[in-house]
């Protein structure tokens, strides 16, 4: 019976690829989920999420056992398909459900304030091919978290685990062997993710709510 329930579940999640549960996600079209940018939701959703500067959490929630996960974010009111700051560089993660991308914080040189509104996209490689794509947007803000808000943000099934991070690349050009299509992340502006790639063949520092935010105090 506990075979089947969880086999009834798996099912039920294969049609939505991985929702984008905080910051509020635009929507989900499940026909769209592979258009670039923003999984064919153009226009931008009001009200914003207030995202903290200084290192926050994305909330996804997975639906295939392996996927390639990447995060940007465009600064400004409506960014169209401007996305080319990387908040985390792609990573490779496995398990289904709850996943939590901790403590993403904006790279140095960007010209924001508090109130600075913004668009964080995230990218996951596609079903087989290309990517699926999914956008939230938010407000900056320099106030923190709480340890509770983060908590509440930041949650990770049990089995969800990063097998690699700071894998050149962006995962709309990585599932098929195709070359790496650059809408995503156009090399302008993208901060160079740091070489070497370390395999985590357990978690990552920040998979854990609590976890992250420790390492959130020490910024
Ligand atoms: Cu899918």
């Amino acid at each position: 019976m506990r075979t089947a329930l969880a086999f009834s579940t798996v099912l039920s999640l294969t049609s939505a690829h991985f929702t984008l549960d905080w910051p509020t996600a635009r929507g989900f079209s499940d026909d769209t989920a592979g258009n670039f940018p923003c999984g064919g939701l153009d226009s931008v959703k009001t009200p914003r999420t207030s995202w903290p500067v200084s290192g926050a959490p994305v909330q996804l929630n997975m639906h295939h056992d392996q996927t390639r996960v990447a995060v940007y974010i465009s600064i400004g009111e409506d960014p169209g398909s401007n996305y080319s700051v990387m908040l985390k560089p792609q990573l490779s993660m496995q398990g289904l459900g709850d996943f939590c991308v901790g403590s993403v914080s904006l790279p140095e040189g960007l010209n924001v304030t508090d109130g600075t509104p913004a668009t964080i996209q995230v990218v996951t490689n596609g079903d087989p091919s290309g990517g699926l794509y999914q956008c939230a947007d938010v407000t900056l803000t320099t106030k923190t978290l709480s340890e509770q808000d983060y908590g509440s943000h930041c949650k990770n099934r049990t089995g969800v685990k990063v097998v690699e991070e700071n894998i050149a690349g962006n995962p709309n050009g990585t599932a098929s062997g195709d070359s790496p299509s650059q809408s995503a992340a156009p090399s302008g502006t993208a901060a160079p993710p740091p070489s070497g790639g370390a395999v985590l063949p357990t978690a990552a520092p920040w998979l854990f709510g609590a976890v992250g935010l420790a390492g959130l105090a020490l910024l």
